[in-house]
């Protein structure tokens, strides 16, 4: 059925929480059969190039969540050589799946850019997992913003400021939400608290997709 794009989710016109200045809650930018559609490209990428659990640097603590990549670059990370951008998964060592034009699409609405994402992060979440607060900052471009999707049940996100002890406003993101953290915001630090079990059943496998776009060069850069 087609759809209008909703403008983005003001929230102080809403009465509601004010978000930080540089962060965009889109609330249901995508509609049901597109939340579905995604979700199966985003399974057949997963089948190609498998979720996995990521190692923090130096302790070597795994991750809660696990996680895969699209396009030209992939973020990862492990005991020895931290957080950082590659081409190829850790373990299957092949090229990451190219990034899907509903994904290119989304940027060139969202991001007020001239460049390309490089680089999809595909978070998946099952219950009584959660991503503790950080901020994306392995990229080189900070002018470019960080676009997330989320898909499945429903989630606890906060986001702060950029320090870490700064006040943070925590929303609940549900499947379809887009949230874009950009200018002052592009290095808030946030995290994903817990997911609401069972509240969709957009995701077959259960649990959350929460994916997030990155460029992750310069334009023009060769790299
Ligand atoms: C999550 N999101 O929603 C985690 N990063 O599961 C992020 O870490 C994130 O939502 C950058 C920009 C937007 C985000
Ligand atoms: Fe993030």
């Amino acid at each position: 059925m087609p759809r209008e794009v909703p403008p983005p989710t003001k929230p102080e016109a809403a009465g509601k929480t004010v978000f930080p200045e540089g962060v965009d809650v889109y609330r249901a930018y995508l509609g049901e059969e597109q939340q579905r559609a995604l979700v199966q490209t985003i399974e057949g990428i997963v089948a190609v190039a498998p979720l996995y659990r990521p190692a923090m640097p130096r302790t070597g603590k795994l991750f809660s969540i696990s996680m895969t990549n699209c396009g030209p670059l992939g973020w990862v990370s492990d005991k020895a050589g931290g957080y950082r951008y590659q081409p190829h998964h850790p373990i299957t060592v092949a090229p990451w799946p190219a990034m899907p034009i509903q994904l290119l699409d989304l940027w060139a609405d969202l991001a007020a850019y001239p460049a390309p994402p490089e680089a999809c992060l595909i978070n998946h979440y099952s219950i009584g997992t959660q991503l503790g607060s950080h901020i994306d900052a392995d990229e080189e471009d900070f002018n470019a913003p960080v676009i997330s999707v989320s898909l499945g049940d429903d989630a606890v996100f906060h986001v702060g400021g950029t320090t870490r002890n700064a006040p943070k406003t925590r929303i609940v993101l549900r499947s379809g939400d887009v949230v874009v953290l950009g200018g002052a915001s592009r290095k808030a630090y946030h995290g994903l608290d817990r997911i609401h079990p069972h509240s969709s059943d957009i995701v077959p496998r259960g649990g959350r997709f929460n994916l997030t776009l990155r460029r992750v060069t310069k334009p023009g850069s060769s790299r």
